[in-house]
């Protein structure tokens, strides 16, 4: 089918239903939701089959729904309506979720309803609740609803009866604190309700931020709405029953457009404000975790980026465990982003982001090759979920790669403004593919399955198994490794890694990308510092870039990777 994805912007969800309707060989575009004309003009266009919108907020306008089959796909259960539903789900405390599949008429979301699907609710932010259960909810709905299309067409008989309401559009007043009354996990609702975006605006000390990543701070407590300090980047606030962490912050505006997300400390030292240091801290960023011989590192960064200090932090633990008795290494990532790379909001607001992306992209690269250079571990990168750019690149350096299927990886730098990209990739890459398909893959541009990276040997293999199964999988896995060929196995990785020596030196790889990277950051091109000032400050996007918007682009050539599969 001709499949239109409709939407806001290219966000996880979308990049999902990419995937998964390009890997199911539907003939897929995609618009940006800029102006009803301009969609109007699309359809015209493409003529799709079906329109689907993961993720829009305005109404898609008569002309296009009597024209073509539009879906919505809905973060809220079947007959919840309006445009914050998760926010309210999570402001409430719903003990159960779900997601929903409408068809777009003039009403909003009181369309049939073509698929639903419930799932239970988790302790946790909205952005993450999102890129897990909602996602994976969507995905059900989606299979679900093209079946009854293609077996009944257009006017296939749902069946689902619609059992909620409409809410109205979620302000910035339902989410004020009351520090007086409010206990710790309203005070986490209505944090979580908000995070990623916008946050709750509140203060700490009479400076104005909006509070992002907040998590309970066991065993501290004060007078209701007291700041009582700092530890490990977080600050902490007292409800009238405990108190919290508050690990980012964001400031109303930095005199540059839309403030930078960091972290709180980092702010409030900005700010000229020195609070006591707790002897309680908030959970750690990076955790080493030996189990039954195999030694585990969770990375579970914020956003998944990874700044200059965060990779020295997880090299110097990867140091520090190289004389540990364990054998098999899992590089573990975190349950919401495996990684994504580099920092781009400490390089946005540094004051030289030229220099601080140096300082960055050196940081990252020492660590990558301190697992290349590991011979006497064996390393298994297991993706639970997603990971793009630098984050790719270096899952890379592992000895075995295996993501859970649903795992979508964006294995390119290009989306930020051209940039070339490091980590060792010009050594990393050719070890897998032949140097056609490595360079297509870096051209590319758009997202991948799991499946796909492991069909075109991007990837080792995937598992298809929920988040826990995948983790007890991965654990098989490695045990069995450990208690099987462990020592061949080392054997191989050191004589594989003199002899790449030999051929060329794998320094020489890094130097080589790190002249190309030092163009994109001081040369006279400035589209990577443009790509990431839009990224950063989420400006709003005004046209829908060639590569997804296939039917304004000419038809692209036969590639390696584009074939399908068997
Ligand atoms: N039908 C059509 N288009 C749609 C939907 C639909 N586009 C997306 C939309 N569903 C997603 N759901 C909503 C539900 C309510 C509102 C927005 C998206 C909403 N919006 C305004 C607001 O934000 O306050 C208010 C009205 C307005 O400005 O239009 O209430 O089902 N065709």
């Amino acid at each position: 089918m001709r499949i239109l994805l409709l939407t806001q912007s290219f966000n996880s969800l979308a990049q999902r239903f990419y995937t998964v309707l390009e890997d199911s060989g539907h003939n897929i575009s995609v618009e940006f939701d800029i102006h009803e004309t301009v969609t109007l003009e699309a359809v015209n266009t493409f003529k799709p089959d079906l329109v689907i919108a993961p993720y829009l907020r305005r109404k898609i306008s008569r002309e296009v729904t009597n024209k073509v089959l539009c879906w919505i796909v809905h973060p809220g259960p079947a007959g919840d309506r309006g445009p914050s539903a998760l926010d309210w789900a999570i402001l409430r405390g719903e003990a159960s979720w779900g997601t929903t599949i409408l068809e777009a008429i003039e009403e909003y979301d009181a369309g049939p309803i073509w698929a639903s699907s419930t799932f239970p609710m988790r302790m946790a932010s909205k952005s993450s609740l999102y890129r897990r259960e909602i996602s994976d909810a969507a995905v059900v709905c989606l299979i679900t609803a093209l079946k009854k299309f293609e077996e009944s067409g257009s006017n296939a008989n749902h069946g689902i009866e619609p059992a909620g309401q409409f809410r109205r559009k979620i302000t910035a007043e339902d989410r004020k604190i009351d520090w007086k009354n409010d206990t710790v996990l309203t005070v986490l609702r209505k944090i979580w309700s908000a995070d990623g975006s916008p946050g709750v605006l509140d203060e700490i000390n009479g400076f104005p931020f909006y509070f992002h990543d907040a998590l309970p701070a066991e065993g501290l407590g004060g007078l209701p709405g007291e700041v009582l300090g700092v530890n490990a980047g977080a600050v902490c606030k007292a409800a009238v029953d405990g108190a919290i962490w508050i690990r980012h912050l964001r400031p109303l505006k930095d005199g540059d457009g839309r403030g930078i997300k960091l972290p709180s400390v980092q702010w409030l030292n900005q700010r000229g404000l020195e609070l006591p240091v707790l002897k309680q801290s908030p959970p750690e960023q990076i955790i080493f975790e030996a189990r039954n011989g195999i030694g585990y590192f969770h990375f579970p960064f914020y956003n998944g980026a990874m700044s200059t200090v965060q990779c020295q932090q997880l090299r110097q633990e990867i140091r520090l465990r190289k004389t540990g008795p364990e054998k098999v290494w899992v590089l573990s990532g975190g349950p919401d982003f495996w990684s994504n790379g580099l920092h781009l909001g400490q390089i946005e607001q540094a004051e030289s982001p030229a220099d601080e992306s140096i300082n960055n992209i050196t940081a990252m690269n020492d660590l990558v090759r301190e697992l290349i250079y590991c011979t006497d571990k064996y390393i298994i990168a297991a993706l639970a979920a997603n990971a793009a750019a630098g984050g790719v690149f270096l899952s890379l350096s592992a000895d075995k790669i295996i993501a859970r299927e649903g795992v979508i990886l964006n294995p390119h730098y290009r989306n930020m403004g051209n940039l070339y990209g490091s980590e060792y990739w010009t050594y990393l890459l050719p070890r897998r593919l032949n140097p056609q398909a490595a360079r297509e893959l870096m051209q590319r541009r758009l997202p991948m399955s799991a499946k796909r990276a492991f069909g075109i040997g991007l990837i080792d293999d995937v598992f298809r198994a929920g988040r826990d199964s995948f983790r007890g999988r991965i654990h098989a896995y490695a045990r069995s490794v450990n208690e099987g060929e462990i020592s061949g196995l080392l054997d191989k990785k050191s004589k594989n890694l003199a002899a790449d020596n030999g051929r060329k030196m794998i320094s020489a790889y890094v130097k080589g990308e790190m002249e190309k990277m030092k163009l994109n950051f001081y040369g006279f091109d400035p589209s990577y510092h443009i790509a990431r000032y839009n990224f950063i400050r989420k400006q709003p996007l005004s046209w829908t870039p060639l590569y997804l918007a296939k039917h304004r682009a000419p038809a692209p050539e036969n590639t390696i990777l584009n074939q399908k599969k068997g």
